[in-house]
């Protein structure tokens, strides 16, 4: 297990794991992934500003730890658990594009996926996640079910005391779940100094009897790789794994937030060139893997089908007032019809 000061520092974080884990044509695959993660951020903004989107948090800086550990799953085998920032994991593992863009314009129907879709939806209440993946993970085990639980958080959530009892609880049960906890410096405001004085969050695992490291997250090859060993561990009965992806947030905490406020400009210094796309494509450079316009492509097809998505989630039906209450509870009860109507009411 690893023990090194957690510093959202790139020069004190990660375990300089550069043993390529994917294979070529999946490297090219998982640098399309993270220029995918990184429009759909940047439309996200773009959206929201023209008062088309409500608010929206956005990966910038965070691909490689999304993309390296998504991939590192069997798609429609293993679960994924988002927080809020994994819209990218989502999409990889089957939730709908215009979906997560018809949440995003105030749809609660767009948080029930296709039948068969192993993914929850997004979790904006801290930590909430945790339990679920747990019991999602025991719970699969109990079906006979070989199925693997990979569940997103960031340092802030890993305050909450849902993410303690969570984990605990997997280390009991030995759960099949990745504790993928994305160590981004900030939680909204507040910086790491003002989370934990610890030195490492990985090294919780060891007071929760799972398994613990930290990996360097703006490497998408070192993420991949820490999670398939968890992956397999967990496949293999062995429990759960706590895994620290040291990274930074390169833009504002969603589209509400305004960083220049309460964060230095020397803060970003230690990260300069370290942005994860920038140096996956340095990789694929070097390996010869990636041909002159390769990118270019990539960027204008992943630009038209974000594009597409968004402007079909615009043409569906908005919901109404009424929407706030659908898709919670099958019978929403007296009270709450009552809410419905008065609220339908009053908006006449
Ligand atoms: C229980 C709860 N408390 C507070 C908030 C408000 N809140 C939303 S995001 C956030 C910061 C979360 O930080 P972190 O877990 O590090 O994730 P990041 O946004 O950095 O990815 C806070 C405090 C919330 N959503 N839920
Ligand atoms: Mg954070």
């Amino acid at each position: 297990m690893a023990a090194k000061r957690a510093e959202n520092n790139p020069s004190s974080g990660g375990t300089g794991v550069t043993t390529p884990g994917l294979a070529a044509e999946q490297l090219v695959e998982a640098f399309r992934q993270m220029l995918f993660a990184r429009n759909l951020s940047e439309r996200g903004f773009i959206l929201q500003r023209q008062g088309r989107m409500g608010t929206i948090a956005g990966a910038q800086g965070q691909e490689a730890a999304i993309v390296g550990s998504m991939m590192a799953l069997e798609r429609g085998r293993d679960w994924v658990v988002p927080q809020y920032r994994e819209l990218a994991a989502m999409v990889y593992h089957g939730v709908p594009l215009v979906q997560i863009f018809q949440y995003f314009m105030g749809a609660p129907r767009a948080s029930r996926f296709p039948a068969g879709t192993k993914v929850l939806p997004i979790q904006i209440a801290l930590a909430a996640q945790l339990p679920h993946a747990v019991g999602l993970g025991w719970g699969l085990r109990h079906q006979g079910d070989d199925g693997v639980v990979l569940v997103y958080f960031g340092e802030g959530a890993a305050s909450e005391g849902d993410a303690h009892e969570a984990m605990n609880l997997a280390g009991v049960r030995k759960a099949p779940v990745v504790f993928m906890l994305q160590n981004n410096g900030w939680a909204i405001s507040t910086p790491l100094k003002l989370q934990t004085a610890a030195e490492s969050l990985a090294a919780r695992a060891e007071g929760y009897g799972i398994a613990g490291e930290q990996v360097d997250g703006n490497d998408v090859l070192a993420v991949h790789e820490a999670t398939a060993r968890a992956v397999a561990r967990a496949r293999a009965g062995e429990g759960a794994t706590l895994i620290e992806a040291i990274t930074y947030r390169m833009g504002p905490h969603n589209t509400a937030d305004d960083p220049t406020r309460y964060v230095e400009p020397e803060a970003f210094e230690p990260w300069e060139g370290m942005d994860p796309i920038d140096r996956a494509r340095e990789r694929l450079g070097a390996e010869g893997l990636l041909e002159e316009g390769v990118e270019d492509e990539l960027r204008t097809a992943i630009g038209e089908e974000i594009a597409a998505a968004a402007a079909a989630a615009e043409r569906s039906a908005a919901a109404g007032p009424e929407g706030l209450f659908e898709e919670v509870y099958a019978d929403p009860g007296v009270r709450l019809l009552r809410q419905r109507s008065e609220l339908i009411e009053g908006n006449r």
